[in-house]
């Protein structure tokens, strides 16, 4: 497998609820490595720009007002196959479907309220990676 760099959030329910360390420890304990990292309170512009694929659809308007509820956590995860090895830690959008032992089924509220981000493919690990942080900002082992 090839090491990947892929994008992830910790989302404003999980920075309130004091949970920032915990999912980096599960962050790092399913072998990935955070190679760049900060805290932001997103503008509506910014959230409505990294949700663009998202524009129309009817939670579109409530997505963008939780994202800007507060600050969040970006960060850049490296690791073989980091994309889909993320993805899994995660688990499905909607805790309720989550599996055991997943982030969302062990922390998300509720399929909006779910704790964390990921890229779901290389093109958007790539976007997203883009839209937060500079060449100079990311400190990669690999
Ligand atoms: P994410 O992009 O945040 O990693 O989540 P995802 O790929 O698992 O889910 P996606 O379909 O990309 O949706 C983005 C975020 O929008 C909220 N959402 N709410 N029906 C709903 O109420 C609904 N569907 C999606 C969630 O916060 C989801 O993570
Ligand atoms: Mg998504």
């Amino acid at each position: 497998m090839t090491i990947e760099r892929t994008f992830s959030i910790v989302k404003p329910d999980a920075v309130e609820r004091n949970l920032i360390g915990t999912l980096y420890q599960r962050i790092e304990s399913a072998g990935l490595r955070i190679v760049a990292a900060k805290m932001l309170h997103l503008s509506k512009e910014q959230a409505e720009g990294f949700y663009a694929e998202h524009q129309g659809k009817p939670f579109f308007a409530s997505l963008v007002e939780f994202m800007t509820s507060g600050p969040i956590m970006v960060q850049v995860l490296e690791g073989e196959g980091a994309i889909n090895r993320y993805r899994e830690l995660m688990g499905k959008t909607n805790p309720e479907e989550a599996a055991c032992g997943t982030l969302r089924a062990d922390y998300a509220e509720s399929m909006q309220y779910n704790s964390v981000h990921g890229s779901d493919s290389p093109g958007s690990a790539e976007r997203e990676i883009a839209y937060f942080f500079t060449a100079d900002e990311i400190h990669p082992r690999c």
